[in-house]
């Protein structure tokens, strides 16, 4: 395809990581093949109401199927490196006991044709399908769900360590914990803040456990988790509302960082989740706070804290998504150079997702996206600010590679660079695709220029 003819400058470090991402549930469909057990996320498709379109994962873009032609699409991109998720359920049907070799192979063959094409796997473990036979057993309010993942970390780094480039405990534990156990906007579909307290800790003992298990096991990937980050901006000056965004940053980021970066929760969020705050046994912050080799932080937009009835919109100047989700870069600098200031054993960073759903715009075979080019490039120039400013970044992978299962959105929010017609399992490069292309390739020219 010839491409739109765009003005572009890369002047990222010529060894900066371009990728793509996704995430097993949203593409790979075949549900229930070759072995794989039902994760939460198939039995919450099963209540139609959970689903905007009434929709589920049982074919989605049937990625288990095509994989060998949307790697072959990556390749084509001439992307470096790959983000997927594995499928917890595929590879141990019932979350504890026997592995299933069969699904083992699904992403030995994934690992073989990404590296054959030289592009570099980042595998996330967990993306929220949690193997229905653990959530039989309590999910993850039961504290020994921590153990089985730690299990299933152990067993990934032991068959795969030394072909991935990075592995992810989590992604998003955020979305686990209040998605899902906070407004049911998720699987398991739990309304419940005690709970989704609880279950917060959990994911944080069972990232460390994993953390464990696979330092234990050696290997060549970098290992690391992935934390879905925003800045919290209050709406006014006004005391409410600045408390409000001081309790929300603390709440949602400080909250996973704190505990893996100092060893203990965020003094104020403690205090104001007051008798919900989670139970902590002796020893848990020792398991949890352990030298991670990257971060993974997502970022879509920033947390707008309003305490007035009713609450005052964000400005959206640059306006908003498909998803309703204000168009926000400033915030990325804004929060990566706040992080390297409180922390200071920061490690170096993946933007591991950021993009946006726009509506489907096909048309005569083109996908015109010009709203998706113009929010990359206005985060990766944002992006740019905060490495100049020193913060250590070392790739950026963008959400997502193909449209695909948009969780409680079902198929109606497309996030694809590539389109995806469900009629026909088409593949379609969208405008923002080929504007990729010709960013990465111009990386690619000046790196030949300077060799
Ligand atoms: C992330 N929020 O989800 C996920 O990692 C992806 O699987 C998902 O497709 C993508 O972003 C787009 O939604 C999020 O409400 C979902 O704050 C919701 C929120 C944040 C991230």
């Amino acid at each position: 395809t010839k491409s739109p003819n765009f003005d572009f400058n890369n002047d990222f470090p010529s060894d900066f990581t371009w990728g793509v991402a996704t995430s097993s549930f949203q593409i790979e469909g075949a549900h229930d093949v070759d072995g794989k057990g039902p994760s939460i996320w198939d039995t919450f498709c099963k209540d139609k109401a959970n689903i905007k379109d009434g929709s589920d994962g049982t074919v989605a873009c049937d990625h288990y199927h095509r994989y060998r032609e949307d790697v072959e699409i990556m390749a084509s991109l001439g992307v470096d490196a790959y983000r997927f998720s594995m499928a917890w359920a595929r590879v141990q049907p019932d979350g504890k006991g026997a592995w299933n070799e069969a699904g083992f192979g699904f992403y030995d063959r994934l690992l073989d044709e990404l590296l054959d094409r030289g592009i570099r796997p980042h595998a996330t473990l967990y993306h929220w399908d949690l193997p229905q036979g653990l959530q039989d057993d309590g999910g993850w309010m039961n504290r020994d769900t921590a153990h089985r993942f730690a299990d299933y970390a152990h067993e990934v780094a032991r068959r795969f360590g030394n072909r991935i480039e990075a592995i992810a405990t989590h992604n998003e534990p955020w979305c686990t914990a209040n998605l899902g156990y906070g407004n049911a906007q998720f699987a398991p579909g739990v309304v419940d803040l005690k709970q989704s307290i609880q279950v917060s800790h959990h994911l944080l003992l069972s990232h460390g456990l994993a953390m464990r298990a696979m330092r234990e096991v050696g290997g060549a990937a970098q290992l690391g988790i992935v934390l879905n980050q925003w800045t919290a901006d209050p709406a006014t000056g006004s005391e409410a509302d600045r408390a409000m965004a001081e309790f929300e940053y603390a709440r949602s980021v400080q909250w996973f960082m704190d505990p893996i970066f100092k060893g203990h929760y965020p003094e104020l969020a403690l205090r104001g989740h007051g008798a919900n705050a989670p139970q902590v046994r002796d020893g848990d912050f020792d398991i949890i706070k352990q030298k991670i080799d990257f971060l993974g932080s997502n970022y879509y937009f920033r947390s707008w804290c309003s305490a007035a009835t009713p609450p005052v919109p964000p400005p959206a100047r640059h306006g908003v998504t498909d998803m309703g989700w204000e168009i926000f870069p400033e915030g990325l600098p804004e929060l990566l150079i706040k992080l390297k200031a409180e922390y200071p054993d920061l490690p170096p960073v993946y933007i591991t997702e950021n993009g946006m759903a726009n509506p489907d715009l096909v048309e005569n075979g083109r996908v015109h996206d010009p709203a998706r080019i113009a929010y990359v490039r206005s985060h990766l120039a944002a992006l740019k600010e905060a490495m100049d400013a020193g913060v250590d970044v070392r790739g950026y992978f963008l959400w997502s590679l193909l449209d695909n299962f948009e969780w409680n959105s079902g198929y109606a929010k497309r996030f694809g660079i590539v389109h995806v017609d469900y009629a026909t399992q088409q593949r379609t490069l969208k405008d923002s695709a080929l504007w990729y292309r010709e960013f990465i390739a111009a990386r690619n020219r000046a790196n030949r220029i300077k060799t």
